[in-house]
């Protein structure tokens, strides 16, 4: 064969390769679930048959930390295919807020969709915050339910830095109580009033072992769970899931230990559970999505899911990151 002629076969089999592997990563299921944009703090949220996924939209450039302006919503009734329903809100729709649309996390309550979520606050209480909005419907529009934030740097004991008051997770118990629990290194709760907007009583500290960030509170038979990105200094570089379990909110908190290992590729990880159609769900996030010459990076993240499977005891078995995702059905 010609020269021309082993450089034309090679050619073809490179890009017949390339297709069948970009193929093969695009079944539906299969990680990462959102491949046009870079999307990271995946909160999941199920109304009637559709699962909503919240995510905050990743835009860094180049070597950029974050850049994160908004926050994205999708919907799925089958896990597979999903519809994108674009930005619920701008972080300048908090008029009192500077930049940075960080994790968040929608909750249902009296037929309206409560969206808390983490931004900087402008100089009058310098730190990050926790922001409330409110919709009538899950894909929005949502709008500042309050003029101000919900929580302030000031309102915990200083911190290590001025991030401490992020990564909202929201959840109500069965006597109807909303609580709230957020933090970065020290993890807080209170109870949310019933309107929604206020902190009814007490902030108390939670923090689990290795607590870093992005905690995630759900309630499965007579367990209470906090799930949250941990980092354990001395052994890790990058952040993975840990979590504990308590017979309460209010605790007492016993730690299980770690659910999964790092993101690939990435120093965050964000836990968000839900249960659909009879199955559990386990979203996070990496960094393995390129998008044109753009690869993944701190700040260009993408989220996943896992099936997620408990022991006859409660605890939650170790979740192994996939490419597959849930493209296949879960194991018995
Ligand atoms: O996405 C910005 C921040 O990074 C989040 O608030 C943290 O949970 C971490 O994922």
């Amino acid at each position: 064969m010609k020269k021309t002629g082993v450089v034309a076969v090679a050619l073809f089999f490179t890009i017949a390769t390339a297709a069948q592997a970009q193929a093969k990563q695009a079944a539906p299921g299969s990680n990462p679930l959102i491949r046009d944009k870079f999307t990271a703090d995946p909160a999941p949220l199920v109304v009637g048959d559709t699962l909503y996924l919240y995510v905050g939209h990743d835009e860094a450039q180049r070597d950029e930390m974050f850049n994160m302006r908004e926050w994205l919503v999708y919907s799925t009734k089958d896990m597979k295919t999903w519809t994108d329903h674009g930005p619920i809100m701008n972080v300048t729709d908090f008029k009192w807020a500077k930049k940075d649309a960080w994790a968040s996390q929608v909750i249902e309550r009296n037929g309206k969709f409560w969206f808390y979520a983490a931004v900087e606050h402008d100089a009058s209480h310098p730190g990050k915050a926790i922001a409330v909005a409110v919709s009538d419907t899950p894909t929005g529009p949502f709008v500042d339910a309050k003029g101000s934030a919900l929580i302030t740097n000031e309102m915990t004991p200083k911190g290590p830095h001025s991030w401490e008051d992020i990564d909202p997770t929201v959840f109500t118990d069965d006597d109807g109580t909303t609580w709230i629990a957020w933090g970065n290194r020290n993890c807080y709760i209170a109870k949310l009033s019933a309107n929604m907007i206020d902190i009814d009583g007490p902030i108390r500290e939670i923090t689990p072992p290795h607590f870093e960030e992005g905690p995630w509170l759900h309630k499965r038979g007579s367990l209470y769970y906090l799930t949250y990105a941990s980092l354990d200094r001395t052994t890790h570089r990058d952040e993975r899931v840990s979590y504990s379990t308590a017979p309460s909110i209010q605790g007492p908190w016993t730690y299980r230990g770690t659910l999964t290992g790092s993101g690939k590729y990435s120093f965050t990880i964000h836990p968000g559970i839900a249960e659909f159609n009879g199955k559990s769900y386990l979203f996070l996030h990496n960094a393995t999505l390129a998008i044109g010459d753009q690869n993944g990076a701190i700040g260009r993240r993408a989220v996943t899911v896992e099936y997620l499977h408990y022991n006859a005891d409660g605890t939650m078995k170790p979740v192994v990151q996939t490419d597959a995702g849930v493209s296949a059905p879960a194991r018995p």
